[in-house]
């Protein structure tokens, strides 16, 4: 492997051609250099994809991409935030070797070696469309449009590379897909290209197409198995703010909103009014005409003086008032939710369309994935951060070029830090020795595994490693890090006065339910385990420890 650094940017071996037509197909080998359509979305959860668990949405697009290619059974992120996590994405390391480690303090340094301006040396060309997030203006890519922030659903700003800014009509998954297709229709007909598309959605307040406004209403949702967890056993749990019964407003989440003179005051309902004063006379009739009747049922049916009691208490009183009223707001939140994956799987499905027609199928790579998962109620939660299952993981579906034979599942544990790997590795480019991930190359070439590939997945790595840092911030998840094996987790909570372990044995309690840490006979058990997070600590180079 080479050494890293920018020189090699200048060391980098002659380009082999790419193929006339740029389209060619590599017969029974795989395709040389390959294009690139990565595709990622904002929060985006595997529960919600019906490739992966079909217990609540359909998802046929999406589906598409696995049933003709593969899916990742075990897909990690390092760092379960947005900015975080695309930073580790775009530099194949962790948090504390990229600097971005938490969205409240973090601008990305661009100067950095990054796996777009890798790809950039090795001949392809680059686009960024859509969320960004990493504060810094983009570096790398030979085409953005990028929302400032998180960006808005509907009727969005776009940042442009010559610094002005647009305000484009529509909603932002269909307009972001709009200006992916552009671009693919004007790239360079002399290079391969990597072409990262970012959705905003499915990111809170999960704002719908007026299209889709009703859509998956007839839809009763199944509760999660461990919606009335009471955190007993898991401190840092029992700390947050991210609970559906007290955490998630009424007005900003679950949309119930007449008029600032007939809804009661909430604490949000000003940034609520900034996300839809954002539509039009007639949209906004649209949207009114939708949710303003199920605000005014809300309001007569619950009053105004609701208030929301700690859902341990709401536990315990099961068919409550509290009770009725979380599990009413669960039901709002799927269904605006499941409406917002909707536009993102039909929005997909033109991209896959446009690469059919095209015939470029054959020689792209397109990878869905998101930038975290996200908890649709397990927990009793919402949103993501935490190093459990849901949000530890991340969707990832490919389509692979031809050659590459791979088909299904693939069970080995991968995470966000092989992206950038796998993508020069496909590029025929060096990886930096100072990358962290690995390249997952080997794992997809099936029929075509080389002695070498099949020893790389003899020896796929045994444990991953994760690290959260931003505390104290919204939603209050204390910082932690930790490892996950095929089958335990050890997870450190620390800083700010916390200091607390957790061990989870995930084939017994899958849910994570049940803290094992210092409980007697598994001894044995947390002493390899620390060992192991020791181990992997310091082949990361991680300081805290
Ligand atoms: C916003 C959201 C949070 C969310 C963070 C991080 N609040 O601050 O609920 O956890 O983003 O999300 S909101 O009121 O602004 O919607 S991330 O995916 O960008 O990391
Ligand atoms: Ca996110």
């Amino acid at each position: 492997m080479l050494r890293t650094g920018s020189l090699l940017l200048f060391s980098l071996p002659a380009v082999p051609l790419f193929s006339q037509s740029g389209r060619q197909a590599g017969g029974e080998c795989p395709v040389v250099r390959p294009n690139i359509v990565y595709i990622m979305t904002d929060d985006h959860t595997a529960q919600m994809m019906s490739c992966y668990d079909n217990r609540f949405v359909e998802t046929p697009n999406l589906d598409r991409i696995a049933q003709d290619g593969v899916r990742f059974t075990r897909s990690f992120v390092a760092n379960s935030l947005s900015g975080p996590s695309r930073a580790c994405m775009i530099t194949g390391k962790h948090s504390h070797k990229n600097g971005f480690t938490n969205n409240e303090h973090g601008i990305f340094d661009g100067s950095q070696q990054t796996m777009p301006k890798l790809l950039q040396a090795a001949g392809y060309e680059t686009a960024l469309i859509g969320k960004w997030h990493l504060v810094s203006t983009p570096t790398g890519f030979d085409h953005w449009e990028i929302l400032p922030g998180q960006g808005d659903y509907y009727n969005p700003y776009f940042i442009h590379m010559d610094g002005s800014r647009s305000l484009d009509s529509g909603y932002v998954t269909r307009i972001i897909t709009d200006k992916a297709l552009t671009w693919l229709d004007h790239r360079s007909a002399e290079k391969p290209f990597a072409i990262f598309i970012h959705h905003k959605a499915c990111h809170r307040a999960w704002l719908p197409a007026l299209d889709d406004l009703r859509l998956y209403e007839d839809r009763t949702f199944p509760l999660p198995a461990e919606f009335h967890d009471n955190y007993v056993t898991r401190a840092a749990a029992s700390q947050t703010e991210m609970e559906i019964g007290k955490d998630m407003d009424i007005v900003y989440d679950t949309k119930m909103f007449v008029s600032p003179e007939e809804t009661p005051r909430t604490r949000l309902s000003g940034a609520y009014q900034g996300m839809i004063g954002r539509l039009s006379k007639e949209e906004r009739r649209r949207y009114d005409d939708f949710y303003v009747p199920l605000s005014r049922q809300f309001y007569q049916q619950w009053g105004t003086d609701y208030n929301f009691l700690p859902l341990q208490s709401q536990s315990s009183q099961e068919g409550s008032r509290d009770a009725q009223l979380l599990e009413w707001k669960y039901q709002r939140y799927m269904r605006d939710y499941a409406k917002v994956v909707h536009a993102l799987d039909v929005e997909v499905g033109r991209v896959l369309d446009y690469l059919e027609q095209h015939g470029m199928l054959d020689n792209t790579l397109v990878v869905y994935t998101s930038d975290q998962g996200f908890y649709m109620g397990e927990h009793g939660w919402f949103d993501k951060r935490f190093m459990y299952e849901e949000s530890l993981s991340t969707p990832l579906v490919m389509h692979l070029p031809k050659g590459y034979e791979r088909r299904g599942e693939i069970d080995e544990m991968v995470q966000n830090i092989d992206y950038a790997p796998t993508f020069l590795d496909l590029a025929g480019a060096p990886i930096p020795a100072d990358i962290q991930g690995v390249s997952l190359l080997p794992l997809l070439k099936g029929k075509a595994a080389t002695k070498q590939d099949k020893q790389a997945i003899k020896n796929w790595r045994d444990a991953i490693y994760y690290h959260y840092y931003e505390y104290p911030a919204e939603h209050k998840v204390r910082r932690h890090y930790g490892l996950r094996t095929e089958r335990y987790k050890l997870i450190h909570f620390y800083g700010h006065d916390v200091n607390t372990w957790e061990l989870f044995d995930l084939k017994n309690d899958p849910h994570e339910m049940h803290n094992l840490y210092g409980q007697p006979g598994y001894e044995a058990l947390q002493r390899q385990l620390h060992h192991r997070l020791e181990t992997l600590q310091i082949q990361y180079d991680d300081p805290q420890r």
